[in-house]
Parts: C-alpha cells; structure tokens; sequence
C-alpha cells in the first residue's frame, strides 16, 4: 500500500452539559469538556479521534488545556506532512516527546480511523475483531437508595445485563449485598477509585460478601502490594483501571498478581496500538480485559468499540447509550442499545461521523494545522 499522507489536523474543543452530575468520592463532573480530532490525508480522507483527558487533573495528571497544548506545540508538527503505511509508525514519531499520552491517544486513534478507510474496512473487522454486536454496560453514581435501585431497575428494563456502581464512603457493604440480591440476573462491578487506601484493607474485605462479579482500583494508582494482598486474600476478583497505565504495567501486575481483572482505558495507554499490546499480554496470561470508560464522545467509544469485539474481550464494559450522560451527541450515528447490545458498525473505519450542527453548539476552541502552517 501507498503510504497515507498527512496534510491537515484539525481541532474541535467543545464542553457539553451533563444531564446528571457524574459523581465519585475523588470528583463531581457536571460538564464535559473535550478535544475532538480531524486528521486529513492527502487524498482528502478524514480520520476521527478524541482526546479523553478531563478539564482538572482529578483522575490523571494530564487535561484538557496540558493535551491541546502537547497536540498543538509538539505532537501535530511531529506527524504533519508525514506518511505512514501502519498507524502503529506514530508511536515512533511521538518517541522524543515523554508520556502525555491522552494527546498522543487521540491522534494515534485518528490514523487507526483513517488507515482503515484506506483499507476500506471497518475499524473492528481489520483488528480481527470477532463479534458484530458488543454487551452494554452502564455505570449508576450516588448513594444506595431508593432513587439508586429504581435506576438499577430502569438499566435492567433499557437491557443492561451490567452495572458498574461507585463505592462512596457513605456506602454500606449490607446495602450493597441486598441490592446485588434484590437483581440477581444483573452482574454487578463495584468501582472504589482507590477510596481503601484512605478506609484500609478490613473495610475493602467488608465487601467481600456483596454480591458483586468484581471490585475495581481499591487502592491507589501505586499500591502494588495492597492489591496484591486483596487479590490472594478475596473471593471478589479485583481490576486494576488507574494501575493499568502501559504494558509495563500488565507485567507489573502479573508478577505480583496484584489483580486478575484488567479495566483498559485505551486514551491512558496511548491509544489503539498500545492497546492492542495490553490485550495481546493479558490473553498470554489468561487475563480477562474489558474496556473502561472515560464519560467519553462517540469517537472514543466507537474505538472502544472496535476493540471490545476482540474475542480475547470476554466482560462487558461501560458502553452506555449515547444519550446517557447527554442530550446531544457531537458524532453520528449515535450509541444505541437493543436487547443488552449495540451492533457494530458496517461502515469503513470507525464508522462516525461529526454532527457538525450539534458540533458548532457547543464548541469553545478550534485549531487547524496545515502543511504550510507548520
Ligand atoms: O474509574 O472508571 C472510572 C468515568 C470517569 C473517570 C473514571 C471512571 C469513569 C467511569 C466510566 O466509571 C463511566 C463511563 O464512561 O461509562
Ligand atoms: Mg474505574
């Protein structure tokens, strides 16, 4: 094949309203603000990508304004006017610049769309992706209440076979175990975003009991050990999602079996090859991965996508339907859920494409590079 040229990048900033607040113990999102990527070659082929980065360094240490300024001063002039024959080249390209790998995601995640238009394949059958429709997954924030348990029914009603709720101080392991009981056709992730590294590890073994299919990060980022240690002494499996930022990483992990689960954020990784490295390792070792999310746009979840339908992803992730979180969705199609699944896309690439209306609404920042603005 031809190598496929880049002449243009174009940034969208925009920040979009959230229906409900999107509440953990570390922060409350109310809006979501984001970098939607156009990456244009040469034959006028455009490839989507998005960066997942949040507006304050609350989850990770990269933002929104750290990944524009990356894209802006130092990763486009790095691909402009640059051909690739295999979006994996990019990873070479950004190798002068040290981690900001949100920024690097979000172009790398552009070429793997446009490289597949030039394949004339859908994004998910070039990966080898096997199964044409992919589980639903949704993630219910707030307290266990009443409110709460008619949203878990409301889930199971729209066909989520999967909720994934946020562990909170205020939570009780008792509550937790009658609402696991209360749905029992419905399995259960309970997400700690590292609050046991503040409650200690006899508040995490409380949960033992709970009912629930697994428990995700209950320690920090970096404690190895403490993960460890849950993982040998609890029945409940534990994920790692924060932890799980390289492929060093998954080996850290297997070595220390300090979890048996792996939560992959492609955006934290670096993107779409990085990615495929964490699910090649975790299948060498029998590690089951499923795909976490971001609050993230259409273009991410539509890569996310793609590579949920791997058949080495066997759990179902947070894929909720594109009018979850908001009103509007700056992509089309939108996600849609029927019967507990969404059905992948026939289209070339990631198969979406910018709603420019719904786009213009609520866009705060542009960029555009080109191959004499460099
Ligand atoms: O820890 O999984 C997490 C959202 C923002 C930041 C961190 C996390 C989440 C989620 C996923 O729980 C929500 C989703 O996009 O469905
Ligand atoms: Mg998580």
């Amino acid at each position: 094949m031809v190598g496929i040229k880049i002449v243009e990048v174009k940034l969208h900033r925009i920040e979009v309203p959230l229906k409900n607040p999107f509440s953990t113990h570390l922060q409350t999102v109310e809006k979501r603000e984001s970098i939607l990527v156009e990456m244009i070659s040469s034959d006028g082929e455009v490839g989507l990508g998005e960066c997942v980065a949040f507006s304050t360094p609350w989850y990770t240490e990269e933002t929104v304004q750290t990944c524009w300024d990356a894209l802006v001063n130092w990763l486009i002039p790095l691909v402009m006017n640059e051909q690739f024959q295999h979006p994996a080249e990019l990873t070479s390209l950004f190798v002068s610049i040290k981690g900001n790998k949100m920024a690097k995601s979000s172009l790398d995640l552009a070429a793997w769309d446009l490289y597949a238009k030039h394949c004339e394949k859908p994004l998910w059958q070039l990966i080898n992706g096997v199964n044409p429709r992919v589980d639903a997954g949704v993630v219910l924030t707030g307290l266990i209440d009443d409110k709460m348990i008619k949203a878990v029914d409301e889930a199971r009603k729209t066909g989520y076979k999967r909720v994934k709720l946020k562990i909170d101080k205020q939570m009780r392991p008792s509550d937790l175990k009658q609402l696991t009981a209360t749905f029992k056709d419905i399995l259960f992730f309970a997400d700690a975003n590292g609050l046991f590294t503040e409650l200690g590890m006899d508040a995490l073994k409380a949960f033992d009991y709970a009912g629930l299919a697994l428990i995700e990060q209950p320690f920090g980022e970096d404690d190895w050990k403490l993960h460890s240690e849950a993982t040998k002494s609890m029945a409940t499996p534990i994920a790692l999602d924060e932890s799980i930022r390289s492929v060093h990483d998954v080996k850290r992990m297997i070595e220390m079996k300090a979890g048996s689960i792996i939560v992959l954020k492609p955006g934290r990784v670096g993107g779409m090859t990085a990615s495929l490295k964490v699910i090649q390792l975790a299948a060498d070792n029998k590690i089951p991965v499923w795909i976490g999310g971001m609050i993230e746009f259409g273009i991410s979840k539509a890569h996310n996508l793609a590579l949920a339908s791997l058949a080495q992803l066997s759990l179902p992730g947070d894929f909720s339907h594109s009018t979850h979180f908001w009103r509007e969705e700056p992509v089309k199609p939108e996600v849609v859920i029927t019967e507990g699944s969404i059905e992948l896309t026939q289209s070339n690439g990631i198969g979406v494409q910018l709603n420019k209306a719904v786009l213009e609404k609520y866009r705060i920042g542009y960029y555009r590079a080109t191959d004499s603005s460099i």
